[in-house]
């Protein structure tokens, strides 16, 4: 069978392969025609509630109609705080070796580990602070103290992460567009163009953005800054629901007109339906292999 989803691929690197449907007043917003998708907020090293999204959002998805095509779109964030960030990388490593249609965006942690690989001592400190403790305790490693030599620090992180997954992390878009659905990791500064945004913004914005109540062009679904439950304003969705403190990882779905959320629950965490299969390394070939949520694989 041929492969749907990458035929018709959500745009991937410059925002630009899909303009917004044109809208006459009122109608409701729509994703471009036949795509399903499923954005997945902050992850923060939470590897067990990805794994638990995850059959959740298959879950819903076999529930409705076949789709033209399907998509999950990662909105950044997936490391640090948590205590997986390595389990997590290498799952969505996995999985997108494995499967078509999953679409991960970087988000400011994925950039401040970039950066410290990349040698910017200055940021190492204040990494540690914010979850990069955890995610290089998650590789093996100790974290940074004051008293230790960062150079001899950052070749033993270098030497710690898979040079692949790092590769594969600089490759991460900033943003993607389906009609009237923008997605990325922060949000966009208002007033600029959504083909014109810059990177910092993109993942780092908070308030200009959150406060802003006009229309962007397209209602921006993002994560990075942290809501009780799903965040929904008529220009914007925020879906970072602090999965690695709550216990709640949200998703939101979208596909033409629809709109509806999908979220772990702490108190009712999901079962794996195979319990033998959903076992380590077989991840992608467990979730997705009888009844491929993304893609059809050849
Ligand atoms: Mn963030």
């Amino acid at each position: 069978m041929e492969d749907s989803s990458s035929r018709q691929p959500l745009c991937r690197s410059n925002c630009l392969a899909r303009s917004p449907s044109k809208r006459k007043g009122g109608k409701a917003r729509a994703t471009a025609a036949g795509e399903r998708i499923y954005a997945i907020g902050d992850i923060h090293g939470r590897y067990d509630l990805l794994r638990d999204l995850l059959r959740r959002i298959e879950q819903h998805s076999r529930g409705l109609p076949e789709p033209e095509a399907l998509h999950v779109v990662l909105l950044g964030d997936v490391i640090d705080r948590g205590p997986n960030s390595a389990e997590v990388l290498d799952f969505l490593w996995d999985w997108s070796e494995n499967t078509t249609g999953q679409i991960m965006l970087m988000g400011n942690h994925e950039e401040m580990l970039l950066r410290v690989l990349d040698g910017e001592l200055r940021l190492l400190r204040p990494w540690m602070h914010v979850g990069g403790k955890e995610t290089v305790e998650s590789f093996g490693l100790e974290e940074f103290h004051r008293r230790d030599n960062p150079e001899k620090f950052i070749a033993a992180l270098r030497e710690a992460i898979p040079s692949k997954i790092v590769e594969w992390l600089r490759k991460w878009p900033l943003c993607a567009q389906s009609g009237d659905y923008y997605f990325c990791h922060a949000g966009v500064r208002p007033k600029v163009p959504l083909n014109r945004q810059k990177r910092n913004d993109l993942m780092w914005i908070r308030d200009e953005f959150l406060n802003y109540e006009g229309d962007h062009g397209a209602v921006v679904v993002h994560g990075h800054s942290i809501s009780p439950g799903v965040d929904i304003r008529s220009n914007r969705v925020g879906i970072d629901t602090g999965a690695y403190q709550t216990g709640v990882l949200t998703a939101l779905y979208v596909e033409d007109e629809a709109r509806d959320t999908v979220a772990t629950d702490p108190d009712q965490p999901s079962e794996p339906e195979n319990e033998a299969a959903d076992t380590e390394g077989q991840l992608a070939g467990s979730l997705f292999g009888s009844q491929p949520l993304l893609g059809r694989n050849t």
